[in-house]
């Protein structure tokens, strides 16, 4: 009953796995320099703790995604093709993929776009949002791994729901921000909890 609930999904961290691609492609590239782990991964940007660890690595590690193929081979992260096709199968429910390209465009748009076709179909496509502000998309819920999403639009329609990944694990998060631990966590309560 009422209006159809809105559901935006990010994709890097939370539907495909850019952080395990990211450091298997960087330590076959550069066999000899040193990579931080995943349990060690602290802050969004990738190439800001690399710079820190030595400055040259900064740039090294941004070749790895401004590489051809680098979006199209990421694996799917466990679960997520499965829950945003239920969610895309629920009644009274809309969901999109809402991504932001790197500025590098060679690539990445229509890797991402080859991605969503491979693992959720042709039909899906349909679904795909791109974007570099995604406060100016409107829904009910974004669920996004990136622990500040700003834009132009101070106050978004959305609720954004922290997806658990490497990087955000450890960040204390202010009482009324909700979390998503992974696809096995509670989603469909989520969602429930945003219906009328
Ligand atoms: P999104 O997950 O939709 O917010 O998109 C962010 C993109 O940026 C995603 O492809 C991951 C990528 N990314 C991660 N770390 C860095 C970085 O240090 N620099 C750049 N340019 N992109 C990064």
């Amino acid at each position: 009953s009422g209006k159809a609930l809105r559901v935006l999904v990010d994709m890097d961290g939370v539907l495909a796995d850019f952080e395990g691609g990211f450091l298997r492609k960087y330590r076959s590239r550069y066999p000899e320099e040193p990579f931080i782990t995943l349990d060690d991964r602290r802050g969004f940007w990738v190439s800001t703790q690399y710079g820190r660890l030595r400055s040259d690595l900064c740039e090294k590690a941004t070749s790895i995604w401004e590489s051809k193929d680098f979006f199209i081979e990421l694996d799917p992260l466990p679960g997520g093709v499965e829950a945003i096709k239920e969610i895309a199968k629920m009644d009274n429910t809309d969901v999109f993929i809402c991504t932001s390209p790197i500025k590098h465009y060679k690539n990445c748009p229509y890797e991402k776009y080859a991605w969503v076709e491979k693992y959720l179909g042709h039909d899906f496509l349909e679904r795909v949002i791109l974007t570099r502000d995604k406060t100016l998309i409107t829904g009910d819920i974004l669920i996004d791994d990136k622990p500040d999403i700003l834009g132009v639009e101070p106050k978004p329609t959305w609720e954004h729901i922290l997806f658990t990944a490497c990087h955000n694990k450890h960040l204390s998060i202010s009482s009324s921000q909700r979390r998503l631990l992974s696809w096995n966590d509670d989603w469909r309560s989520i969602l429930t909890s945003k219906r009328q």
